[in-house]
């Protein structure tokens, strides 16, 4: 049972028998990322400092202009899931392309694949607004012993072993699953150790919070439309609050704790949405249900879905059950 304040070490070691694939890998893994957390979060806190913020010129699949600090965070957190020789690949956000990560014995007999967001939200970067990385482990499904394929990061988001988010707000967390509940882990930056804060989150069933870009608001499904009207209107306990940050971690951390639905919906500006599949969506899909809370592209539960490509986009509706419940009838009732 986890207690108040336990170290995120003691809480793996503590849990480690109840992950079905418990070998210790899995626990490595997850202590990697807290270790690249810290660094990125060093960084993160002191970009206004050095002139490590702006764009760097280059820009990245996404054709967005890369921040520097979005170049960082992505190094950081691939050298340190590599040089702990802990899995076999990982796709990110800032690559075009998975990377094989060879293990030293270079026989790939590593089993752990990652998928990552380094940075997101990083537009907020230059403004002082929390920013998130995101994310995703499966197992491999091609044999262990070659290198790793396009198809071991194609699986659906129902096959994840674990999931998580940093995020770098006020105080940084570390927020993750590996499929039994949801902990919320606070750094204690004097230290550099992360203490139990938010042990077993679950969302609220109904909330009064809505995020969505409502500047896209004549660009969006009628059926989302219809939705936002509802939240808007005099009756029973709404209107709802608006609260939007502009990142998704941020967004999707207030309304978890807080009560709420996020929505980004596909536009005529964006077909598919803006939101990546593989590791924005499913991720924080994952971490919804475990924390009773529900995830769908407005018809279809997010984690569902059969990729095509790595960086493919969907529409995405994430939160309390009851209002993503509420939006899927919107959606249905104007299809
Ligand atoms: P918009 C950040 O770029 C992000 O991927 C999410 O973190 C955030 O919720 C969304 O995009 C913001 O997008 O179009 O509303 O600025």
């Amino acid at each position: 049972m986890a207690s108040k304040n336990q170290t995120l070490g003691e809480f793996i070691i503590e849990n480690q028998s109840s992950f079905k694939y418990s070998s210790g890998e899995l626990s490595r893994l997850i202590n990697s990322i807290r270790l690249a957390a810290k660094v990125v979060n060093h960084e993160v806190n002191k970009a206004g400092l050095v002139d490590i913020i702006g764009a760097a010129g280059d820009t990245n699949i996404q054709g967005e202009n890369q921040q520097k600090l979005d170049v960082y965070a992505n190094e950081k957190f691939i050298h340190t899931l590599t040089n702990r020789n802990i899995v076999c690949g990982i796709a990110s956000e800032e690559e075009d392309d998975f990377i094989t990560i060879n293990s030293q014995d270079e026989n790939h007999q590593n089993k752990y694949i990652v998928l990552i967001d380094p940075l997101d939200g990083s537009s907020n970067i230059d403004v002082n607004v929390s920013v998130g990385t995101i994310f995703s482990v499966y197992r491999r499904i091609t044999p262990v012993g070659t290198p790793v394929k396009l198809k071991d990061f194609l699986q659906k988001g129902s096959q994840q072993v674990a999931a998580g988010y940093i995020v770098y707000g006020t105080s940084t967390m570390l927020v993750y699953t590996t499929g039994d509940g949801v902990n919320g882990f606070t750094l204690n930056p004097a230290i550099g150790s992360y203490y139990l804060s938010h042990p077993n989150i679950k969302f609220p069933e109904n909330g009064s919070i809505y995020s969505v870009n409502e500047g896209n608001y004549i660009h969006f499904p009628q059926g989302i439309k219809n939705y936002i009207k509802y939240c808007q209107k005099e009756e029973d306990n709404r209107p709802y609050t608006s609260r939007y940050i502009g990142s998704l971690v941020s967004d999707f951390h207030r309304n978890m704790i807080k009560g709420g639905i996020y929505m980004y919906p596909k536009s005529s500006k964006n077909s598919n949405g803006k939101l990546r599949l593989l590791y924005e969506c499913n991720p924080m899909a994952f971490l919804a249900e475990q924390a009773n809370g529900k995830a769908s592209d407005g018809f279809t539960r997010i984690m569902d879905i059969a990729p095509t490509e790595l960086h493919q986009r969907v529409p995405f509706i994430c939160g309390s059950k009851n209002m993503v419940i509420k939006a899927e009838e919107f959606m249905f009732a104007a299809k």
